[in-house]
């Protein structure tokens, strides 16, 4: 079967008509990855499966609301749209708009940005602007500009985002022939992500098409977590800038997400974050970028602390755990080398990179 994006493979559960222009890039129907070397470093009765959201086309899970939204744009006979981003969105809006032949505007945080993402804005030919200010201060000059003026507001508030994206818990429950897993781990920003899964889950459940739902386990970066401070933060700090955000726009929606399935929304420092992201990439190979690594930090705070002890698998004998990694590692090089060894640099000469290698030179065979 050809492979179709998230809007033909689930429309039955999504705003759209036989005579919507769909605009797609065959996002979606990204791989569910067990991780086998992680769950036996967390805890011997966890079963950990990676939902590998970098593989989308613009690497990150923006990809499955940013559909959606930009074919209902499109549908609206809106000429432009706009959006507030941390980096993952812009380069989502950017890609689609170019796509559709929209106008893209995007407003970004002055050099807080990762490298990958602000190059993807520019080639696909967005407008972007940076301001001297952070992701909180851009969403607000979006939310005003777009009231006043015919331009589609393409962040989370955004409902066909939030429907677009609900389609990763279909696919999750659909790896899993009809179940939810017994957690669902993911990295919490401005929380449009977390409400879209935990309406997706839901939704299934109602349908039929899932015989249970997951406590939502959601995961802030200590220097910008308002949820879990209970209060929005000004200057929020973090090194995975995906998630740098003071004043999320769902905030109500994911409490609701925790508190009805039993979950926690947590936070873990940045050292905690960058210890995962090293994890990530060197027990399973999988290289996703920092903010997502924050979802998995949180799942070892978690274990670490007990959580899981009295905790009963609904079926089997292990804790069935789904982490969503939102954000290809790609997205964010200069992390990665900051995180990791520094290559050695050596003469173009054998033995100096037998050396290197801590191998000997050979001696020559004797007859
Ligand atoms: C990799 O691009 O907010 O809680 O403007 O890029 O749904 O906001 C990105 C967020 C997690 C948080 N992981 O998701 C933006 C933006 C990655 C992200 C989040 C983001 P939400």
């Amino acid at each position: 079967m050809l492979i179709q994006g998230v809007i033909e493979r689930y429309r039955e559960y999504l705003p759209v008509t036989e005579k919507t222009r769909i605009i797609s890039l065959n996002e979606g129907s990204t791989p569910l990855i067990p991780a086998y070397n992680l769950s036996a470093a967390i805890h011997p009765r966890i079963e950990l499966w990676l939902k590998y959201e970098g593989l989308n086309p613009t690497g990150s899970f923006k990809d499955r609301g940013m559909t959606m939204a930009i074919t209902k744009a499109v549908e609206e006979e809106y000429q432009a749209v706009m959006c507030a981003s941390t980096g993952n969105t812009s380069a989502s809006a950017a890609a689609f708009s170019a796509r559709a032949g929209l106008t893209c505007v995007v407003l970004i945080p002055e050099g807080k940005i990762a490298l990958g993402k602000l190059s993807q804005a520019m080639i696909h030919g967005a407008k972007v602007i940076q301001i001297r200010g952070n992701f909180d201060d851009a969403l607000r000059l979006v939310r005003t500009i777009t009231e006043n003026h015919r331009v589609a507001l393409v962040n989370s508030i955004n409902p066909y985002r939030i429907e677009g994206q609900k389609t990763g818990a279909f696919e999750i429950v659909d790896d899993f022939d009809g179940h939810a897993p017994d957690f669902h781990v993911l990295p919490v920003g401005n929380a449009g992500n977390i409400t879209a899964y935990w309406k997706g889950y839901k939704e299934y459940l109602a349908a039929g098409k899932s015989r249970n739902l997951p406590r939502m386990l959601g995961f802030q970066a200590a220097g910008a977590a308002p949820i879990v401070l209970g209060h929005p933060v000004e200057k929020p700090k973090t090194f995975a800038t995906a998630i740098r955000i003071g004043n999320p726009a769902s905030w109500k929606t994911a409490e609701a997400a925790r508190d009805e399935s039993g979950g926690v929304i947590g936070m873990v420092t940045d050292h905690q974050i960058r210890e995962a992201y090293k994890m990530l990439a060197s027990l399973e190979g999988v290289f996703a970028e920092p903010a997502s690594a924050a979802g998995i930090a949180g799942l070892i705070k978690l274990s670490d602390n007990g959580y899981f002890e009295d905790m009963e698998p609904v079926r089997g004998d292990k804790l069935q755990v789904v982490a969503i990694l939102t954000g290809h590692g790609l997205k964010d090089p200069d992390s990665a080398i900051k995180a990791a060894a520094e290559p050695m640099t050596v003469e173009a000469d054998e033995g100096a990179v037998l050396d290197a290698m801590g191998l000997e030179v050979a001696e020559p065979a004797t007859v």
